[in-house]
């Protein structure tokens, strides 16, 4: 059994991209394993201070993970601010990691912008406070969309150098566990991070830049499918997409330099559960006028049924609230387990 730990930030319409690289498989990693998915709002605050619509963001994302079939009384749904113990593991991370580590963060470069001295101090520890996310309940499996792969490799750097920092004082209290790192056996606190990154679609791109992922924060409305989009809306952007004037080839080599057909095609192929060699041993030799009514009918029979009841859910927001209300008691009774270890191993008193 694995225990699982992912986040979406509430930050904006959910898109395609998310559901793809994220939630779905948030969803399908349920059955086996003890799974926390975390609504981050916390993180929300790093790049725009002030949210009129915080709340509904929140509950929105909520939704969303419900609607896609994530359970929330065998797994836990709850958003992070709600649980403190995040912020305050974040803090010790913060002295953990090393500036170096921070100024290669590639996310932070692309979110800061030119003018890197007026972004907050808040984006550039973005990826601390990710680790302390996942590691205040010790989770080792990590289901993200591939642009977050190396804020898990920090994570990943940040436990290691906890473990060795520590590592007589983590045998002196004696809450380490014995783990492998290459093939090495060792006394740690904190276990080793796998980020699972997979599918035909663990990036999806913009819908006008095939070079651009799709992002919650790209001005164009027609870059993204919105999970709350309706079918005139996903058929006008599928239409409207941006294509090469070839048809589809029939061999995977054949949408090499061709990263619109290319991301059409992981986009089918994900969204039918097949992979993009199957796509193409069906279409290829079509045309786009041919392939894009496809991925239309495709698109609006997957998001149809999790559009309606993420709108039924936020139509009355009492159930979200009460599974996130409880989410977040079951959320702080298990951090608090790993952060009474913590103190102690670091030697704080309390
Ligand atoms: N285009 C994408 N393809 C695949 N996965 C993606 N994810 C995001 N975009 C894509 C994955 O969705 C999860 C939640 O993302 P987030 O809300 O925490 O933050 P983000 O990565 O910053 O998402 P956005 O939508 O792109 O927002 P902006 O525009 O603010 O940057 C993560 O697992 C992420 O990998």
């Amino acid at each position: 059994k694995k225990l699982v730990f992912s986040g979406v930030q509430p930050t904006g319409n959910l898109h395609l991209g998310n559901y793809l690289g994220a939630i779905r498989r948030f969803v399908a990693l349920q059955e086996g394993n003890d799974c926390i998915y975390c609504v981050v709002d916390m993180h929300a605050l790093t790049a725009q201070l002030v949210h009129e619509d915080m709340p509904s963001q929140t509950r929105s994302i909520a939704a969303a993970f419900i609607a896609a079939g994530i359970d929330p009384e065998k797994h836990i749904v709850f958003n992070q601010s709600a649980v403190p113990q995040h912020a305050e593991l974040a803090w010790i991370f913060n002295c953990v990691a090393r500036i170096g580590w921070m100024n290669r963060m590639t996310q932070f470069k692309d979110k800061a912008g030119k003018d890197r001295e007026q972004a907050s101090l808040g984006l550039y520890a973005y990826p601390s406070l990710m680790a302390a996310d996942i590691l205040v309940y010790r989770a080792t499996h990590v289901p993200v969309g591939e642009d977050q792969k190396q804020h898990l490799e920090l994570a990943r750097d940040i436990a290691m150098k906890f473990n060795l920092d520590y590592a007589e004082h983590i045998s002196r209290t004696g809450y380490g566990v014995d783990i492998t790192v290459g093939n090495e056996p060792v006394h740690a606190y904190f276990p080793m991070v796998e980020p699972l990154i997979g599918g035909p679609a663990p990036r999806v791109m913009s819908l006008r830049d095939g070079t651009k992922k799709m992002s919650k924060s790209d001005p164009s409305d027609l870059s993204r499918i919105n999970l709350m989009d309706d079918e005139d809306a996903i058929s006008k952007k599928i239409r409207k997409a941006k294509t090469d004037p070839d048809g589809l080839p029939s061999e995977i080599d054949g949408l090499q330099g061709r990263p619109e057909a290319d991301n059409l095609v992981a986009i089918y192929a994900a969204l039918a559960d097949k992979s993009k060699a199957d796509v193409l041993a069906e279409f290829g030799g079509q045309q786009f006028s041919v392939f894009k009514p496809a991925l239309v009918d495709l698109a609006i029979n997957v998001l149809a049924p999790i559009t309606g009841e993420m709108r039924r859910l936020m139509d009355d927001t009492s159930h979200i609230d009460a599974i996130l209300r409880k989410g977040g008691e079951r959320a702080r009774a298990r951090a608090e387990v790993t952060m009474r270890q913590v103190r102690d191993v670091i030697g704080f008193l309390y």
